[in-house]
């Protein structure tokens, strides 16, 4: 065997040493080592205390609170998880674990509201941060909420998600229910985060972005929900400020409901930032849609915007705020299959991104399955339950079990 060789098994067997699986459990009576499910941490911050670069953490349905583990000040608005470079936490277990996940589920809750005392103004200022951390650094499968801080828009930011020079990814996320004075759901800093499978619920900032705030930051947000978010002034969804010339990308995300307190559009803009909005719905917001300078395609904006694709009709969601497609909603196979980025293959809640209803005229772009604009992608052919429906479904199902005892029958007597 060459030195090469040996060389490369020493350098797997290294990396491997040192890649730990630790595991969280709320349920579990009293905390353990972690590195198994029934020897579980209590508290996800001991696991983020214990994880190296190249570690994974799993944990289990609950909530999880910054202020509780070894070493924190119970109460301390101050306290938050911290991300880490190389490190992957993934919620939606299980309680007791499992090797199935499933964050819609199983819901795990990372919660600002420290002294469970129904009072938002003395919860975690910041219940996520992450501070330099590289792509490598995962957050995935929780629900982010309860964070307030208040102050000045140079610091009073990111009650749910404070990105400082970070690039993480974070995926599969609820962030709901976040104050701050800018940017009350997610702040980032600089960095190019890649954000994907989000929903931005009830957020509100005193000032701008109640949803994200960016600043010069050169995101990429993928099939994400904005509803309900509110801002003091401009950016009811996203606030984009730029001090050098950047494009961040927003694609196949729809946002509705929001608002703005001031005109200035619910993705908001200032010069130096390019938005990229594409396969996007844009729809029954407060305070304006989309200020210049974006660039849209495929794209349903409430009183139009100049752009390739794009539509001003009504894209018809099941309700106010059930933000998915009814049947006959004119997103479906409306978008552009080039436009979604290479390895996505769902949608926001884990359906199949490029779905054909055969009734639907393809009036997108590319080879079928033609994907939806908006976060959701319509899944069966549209035709809605009725009471006929069911009564038809009934008899068919009455045959089937006439017809199953008959057979059984004449088995038994045969
Ligand atoms: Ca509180
Ligand atoms: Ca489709
Ligand atoms: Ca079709």
């Amino acid at each position: 065997m060459s030195s090469y060789y040996i060389s490369l098994l020493l350098c797997i067997f290294t990396l491997s040493a040192h890649a730990t699986v630790y595991y969280v459990d709320t349920a579990i009576s009293s905390g353990g080592a972690g590195t198994s499910w029934a020897t579980s941490f209590k508290y996800l911050q001991d696991a983020l205390t214990a994880a190296n670069s190249g570690d994974e953490i799993r944990v289990a349905q609950g909530t999880y609170y910054p202020d509780e583990g070894a070493g924190k000040t119970n109460n301390s608005q101050g306290e938050t998880f911290t991300l880490k470079t190389g490190v992957a936490i993934y919620g939606g277990y299980p309680t007791g674990g499992s090797a199935t996940r499933n964050w819609i589920s199983n819901v795990t809750t990372l919660s600002g509201e420290i002294q469970q005392d129904g009072n938002l103004t003395n919860n975690s200022n910041n219940v996520v941060k992450a501070s330099s951390v590289a792509v490598s650094a995962i957050l995935d499968g929780f629900t982010i909420r309860d964070g307030y801080i208040t102050g000045d828009c140079n610091s009073a930011i990111g009650a749910g998600i404070l990105l400082s020079n970070s690039s993480p990814i974070l995926n599969n996320l609820i962030i709901t229910s976040n104050t701050a004075i800018c940017g009350g759901g997610l702040y980032a800093f600089q960095g190019t985060p890649t954000l994907t499978n989000i929903m931005f619920l009830n957020n509100s900032s005193i000032e701008g972005g109640a949803g994200m705030y960016a600043y010069t930051s050169s995101y990429t947000l993928r099939n994400a929900i904005f509803r309900g978010n509110s801002a003091g002034t401009s950016g009811g969804g996203i606030f984009n400020y730029s001090t050098s010339a950047i494009t961040p990308s927003i694609i196949n995300v729809t946002m509705s409901g929001n608002s703005g307190a001031t005109s200035g559009g619910v993705i908001y803009t200032t010069s130096g930032v390019t938005t990229l909005i594409k396969n996007s719905i844009i729809w029954g917001n407060t305070g304006g849609e989309i200020s210049s300078p974006s660039v849209v395609t495929y794209s349903i904006v409430q009183g139009g915007y100049t752009g390739i694709g794009n539509l001003s009709v009504d894209p018809k969601f099941m309700s106010a705020t059930d933000l998915r497609l009814q049947p006959t909603s004119p997103a479906i196979d409306a978008g552009n299959n080039s436009l979604v980025s290479s390895g996505i293959t769902t949608d926001l809640i884990g359906n199949p991104r490029f779905y054909d209803v055969t009734t639907v005229a393809d009036t997108g772009v590319g080879t079928a399955p033609i994907v939806d604009i908006g976060a959701y992608e319509m899944q069966a052919a549209p035709i809605p339950a009725s009471v006929d429906n069911k009564l038809a479904l009934f008899f068919v199902s009455l045959g089937i079990l006439v017809m199953i005892g008959f057979s059984a029958r004449t088995k038994l007597t045969g």
